[in-house]
């Protein structure tokens, strides 16, 4: 039990006002000079996450701001333990995660003579952070809250906070620890002229062509989105980050598009045949080269966004900015009806999309793929790592609602899934929650499975077994290079399953798929069931 005076530590103002602004998990590895945090966080009723790396812990942090809405933390100790966090804080950064990151910090008494362990947290983090700070007794809350402001703000991304012990555990000058205040946000739906402006240059459209990102998704925006495509007559290509922001078997939409050459070359010259391009939300971070001036007529191109647009990928000719669903409410009632398309390109690319990710094969990607789909129903929550699997995976995948499908899309980074998965679980147990992953990414972050095993997470993973570093051999194949460095050994992943605490199978066959994820469900620990096919089953997938 800590004395009633312990809970006056700078580290407990720092811990009420991060739970006072919605924080409710941190993940971490502790080290001596964060033990007064972690102790001050379980104290304010944040519950601390032993990870077993710390990149990872940076990705399930993620996982968890993806479905709580909030910011969530990551605990590193000093030097090391923030310097292997590097590639999930890159991560946060790409993908717009609002992470919050205290690291532990060598105390200023010794900080110019003592060189153990040190290095210089804000300049090693200077290209990835939005801000780093140095947490002092005086200021220690509204230091927090500032780090939460710039964190929310968008584009959201992380900011780092250091603290050192010292500091952590001494008797702070104040007890103020603020709340967030409460917010009106003035109806911005109501249309303008900037929305009649909009509303008059989508009536002259002929071939309307919709493109929804990421803020799109986050923003809510599917309902008017999908209110909007059906008044003008406009397919909808979305990221891989917003897929599912209109249901993908409505017949307006094409689905989603960034890493796959042969979706590329039915949507592109689609693009090509638009006479408008709304993107709604989008940053082009997702997508492959092939994105780069995708149209190159910029009167063409309109994207409506909060963010201001900070990449030269392609060049707007208008941007509206706007928070994505309050322009679309406000288009709602200047739109009605109007034929587009007149040729049918739409509904025909459409069908091309659907033939080409299809495949008969009782067995391989493909098959697993379908199946997985159907298990996970409407509200199974799925992450997919880096990797062939994960290009075909989210060609082929059917979201009907967003953020179903989570993914590192713009960092890209492998041995992103499994903590995606655990740190989406974690911020809503309700949900089944399936990780896919190849097992170039397993093995690059397999100790996770003990994480999952202590946490007592029932998750379902879905191992595509390969033996092959597979995106990378296709590559290596399509330059007319010899494979090199891209074989992987067989692992007997049912094995290391058990030996993890969890339940593992190998399985060779659809039905075998079709009952080991069946039996999964009721299971009270994690089931990792590795699906063996033979890598040449990608060539010419996607
Ligand atoms: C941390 C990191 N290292 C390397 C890469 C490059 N990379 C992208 S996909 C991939 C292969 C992943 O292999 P596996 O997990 O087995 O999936 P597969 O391609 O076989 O489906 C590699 C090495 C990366 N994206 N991230």
């Amino acid at each position: 039990m800590s004395e009633p005076q312990a809970l006056n530590r700078v580290a407990d103002i720092v811990a009420r006002t991060l739970h006072g602004y919605h924080v409710r998990n941190a993940f971490g590895v502790p080290g001596g000079e964060v033990v007064t945090l972690i102790d001050a966080l379980q104290a304010a009723g944040i519950a601390f996450h032993l990870a077993r790396h710390e990149t990872s812990a940076a990705i399930m942090a993620a996982g968890a701001s993806t479905i709580s809405g909030n910011p969530e933390l990551l605990v590193t100790t000093v030097g090391p333990g923030l310097a292997n966090a590097v590639n999930g804080i890159a991560d946060a950064a790409q993908e717009r995660i609002p992470l919050i990151v205290v690291s532990g910090v060598v105390d200023r008494a010794t900080r110019g003579r003592y060189t153990h362990q040190v290095i210089d947290h804000a300049q090693l983090l200077r290209p990835l952070v939005k801000a780093s700070f140095e947490i002092e007794p005086e200021s220690a809350a509204s230091t927090v809250t500032r780090a939460l402001a710039i964190a929310m703000r968008e584009p959201m991304g992380p900011v780092h906070l250091d603290l050192s012990p010292a500091v952590a555990a001494a008797s702070s000058p104040t007890t103020m620890a603020p709340v967030p205040p409460t917010v009106f946000t003035t109806d911005t739906s109501i249309p303008d002229a900037g929305a009649r402006h909009l509303s008059e240059r989508i009536r002259a459209a002929k071939r309307p062509l919709i493109i929804a990102g990421l803020e799109a998704a986050r923003s809510d925006a599917g309902p008017a989105l999908q209110r909007l495509a059906e008044t003008i007559g406009a397919p909808v290509i979305t990221t891989y980050k917003a897929k599912g922001i209109i249901p993908e078997d409505h017949p307006l939409s094409l689905g989603g598009a960034g890493l796959s050459p042969m979706a590329d070359r039915i949507l592109l010259p689609l693009a090509h045949e638009a006479d408008m391009v709304l993107m709604i939300g989008y940053d082009p971070i997702e997508m492959r080269l092939g994105w780069l001036d995708f149209v190159a007529d910029q009167a063409k191109l309109v994207d409506i966004s909060r963010t201001a647009p900070d990449h030269a990928m392609h060049h707007a000719g208008t941007w509206f900015s706007a928070e994505p669903r309050s322009i679309l409410q406000a288009l709602d009632g200047l739109l009605v009806e109007q034929r587009s398309w007149s040729g049918g390109e739409p509904a025909e690319a459409k069908a091309k999309l659907e033939g080409i990710f299809s495949s008969k094969d009782a067995w391989g990607p493909h098959a697993i793929i379908d199946h997985l789909n159907e298990a996970a129903g409407v509200d199974g929550l799925v992450t997919v790592d880096s990797g062939a699997h994960r290009i075909l995976l989210s060609q082929k995948w059917r979201a009907t609602k967003p953020s179903t499908l989570l993914q590192s899309a713009g960092f890209c980074t492998m041995n992103a899934a499994l903590p995606l998965a655990i740190g989406a679980k974690v911020a809503d147990p309700s949900r089944r929650v399936f990780a896919v992953m190849g097992d170039g990414g397993l093995e690059m972050g397999i100790g996770e499975l003990a994480t999952v095993r202590d946490l007592g997470l029932p998750l379902t993973i879905v191992l595509f077994q390969d033996r092959s570093l597979a995106l990378i051999a296709l590559k290596q194949a399509s330059a007319g290079l010899a494979s090199a460095g891209v074989t992987l050994g067989e692992t007997d992943f049912a094995a290391i399953a058990r030996g993890f605490g969890g339940y593992g199978a190998n399985v060779e066959t659809i039905n075998d798929f079709r009952n080991e994820l069946e039996s999964a469900r009721a299971r009270p620990g994690f089931s990792l069931i590795a699906c063996r096919f033979d890598a040449s089953a990608y060539d010419n997938a996607f």
